[in-house]
């Protein structure tokens, strides 16, 4: 990493040989931290029970969120687990939306009818959010197969957990992918723990970046509390898809902050090594250090977007909560016909 000037865009910082120009680190930076706002106004809300139901959120891995959305075409298809918010904030969608989807309104980017763990925005190219542990990979198989057929160009990046990887469906989905030279990226977010256990309880080969050996796809592990690194190697991988060299497998190595779901005492792991990833790995501080050390802002700057950012999300939140609940006709909306049509007759229907 140096920081420099360059002569068609000014200051900057270099990273592996890649310029970033001040204006882009400023909004990855702002990205990173609107996120981490985001999830902890979430927190907050769901500890005064307006957000119910399952909810995960990502604070500390927001790294990987915005470093492969800069790294992304929008155009490109993206998939995730039920850890979602981060991802599709990176993607751009409507904060307003998704805090009310948070909150189970009508307004919700899914009507509030999928809540924290079905996020979706079809605009975007976003295919979820999807709870069932690994569902997404067999998923955004099928998506990076429509790809391949229709010649469109698109890239999927499919998201995974160090557990979701242990799932008999991702490797049927490694090899069809690698079979057929697929355009997909397999991103494994190595946050150390599924649940309550362990990467080393689970598994047998903790190198997750390995796990595509034996279909032939190549794989790496990136250092996924830098955003910088993620979006340097990141562009690599998907250029590598793109251009039909088929699928690759990102192992990115980071740590979620909070427990797995709210309803996590985390009590498999000691305070002391939560410490050591805040204060010596944090994603945030890290980009802010090599910002301030190439000349690009001073501490003061980033203690006013930080203000900004906090009132911005409190603003958000109140807004979501001010939008009325899904009517109850919208139980049957969105849902099989079938089932309407020969199964359950509901109030107010007229035949
Ligand atoms: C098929 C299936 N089995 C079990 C569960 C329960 N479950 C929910 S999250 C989770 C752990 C997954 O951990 P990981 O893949 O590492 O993702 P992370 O939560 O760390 O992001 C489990 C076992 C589930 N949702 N689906
Ligand atoms: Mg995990």
């Amino acid at each position: 990493m140096s920081a420099n000037q360059s002569p068609e865009n000014g200051a900057g910082i270099t990273y592996d040989s890649q310029f970033y120009t001040a204006e882009r680190l400023h909004e990855m930076h702002r990205s990173m931290l609107f996120i981490r706002r985001f999830e902890e106004k979430a927190g907050q809300m769901y500890g005064l029970k307006k957000i119910g139901g399952f909810c995960h959120l990502c604070n500390g891995q927001e790294a990987v969120c915005v470093g492969i959305e800069e790294a992304a075409q929008p155009t490109d298809y993206m998939l995730t687990s039920y850890r979602d918010h981060g991802h599709i904030l990176a993607r751009g969608s409507d904060p307003t939306a998704i805090m009310a989807e948070l909150l189970g309104r009508a307004g919700g980017i899914v009507k509030g009818k999928g809540g924290s763990m079905h996020m979706f925005d079809v605009e975007r190219n976003f295919a979820g959010g999807n709870g069932i542990v690994g569902e997404q990979v067999p998923i955004g198989l099928g998506f990076a197969f429509a790809s391949k057929y229709k010649d469109d160009g698109r890239v999927t990046l499919c998201f995974m957990g160090d557990g979701a990887i242990n799932q008999g469906a991702v490797y049927e989905s490694f090899n069809m992918a690698a079979l057929w030279k697929l355009p997909i990226v397999f991103v494994v977010e190595n946050n150390q723990y599924a649940m309550g256990t362990s990467l080393e309880r689970a598994s047998s080969e903790t190198h997750l970046f390995k796990r595509g050996i034996s279909f032939k796809i190549p794989g790496m592990r990136i250092d996924g509390m830098d955003v910088l690194e993620t979006e340097r190697r990141m562009s690599e991988a998907i250029e590598h898809a793109r251009s039909g060299q088929g699928p690759m497998l990102v192992e990115a190595v980071t740590y979620r902050y909070r427990g797995h779901s709210m309803s996590d005492p985390a009590t498999y792991r000691t305070r002391q090594e939560v410490d050591e990833w805040r204060s010596g790995r944090d994603p945030i501080a890290r980009l802010q250090g090599q910002m301030i050390e190439a000349g690009l802002a001073n501490d003061e700057d980033f203690k006013q977007r930080d203000k900004d950012i906090k009132k911005e999300v409190a603003e958000i939140a109140k807004a979501a909560e001010a939008m009325p609940e899904p009517d109850a006709s919208e139980l049957y909306t969105d849902i099989y016909n079938d089932l309407i049509e020969h199964a359950y007759p509901y109030p107010g229907r007229e035949d």
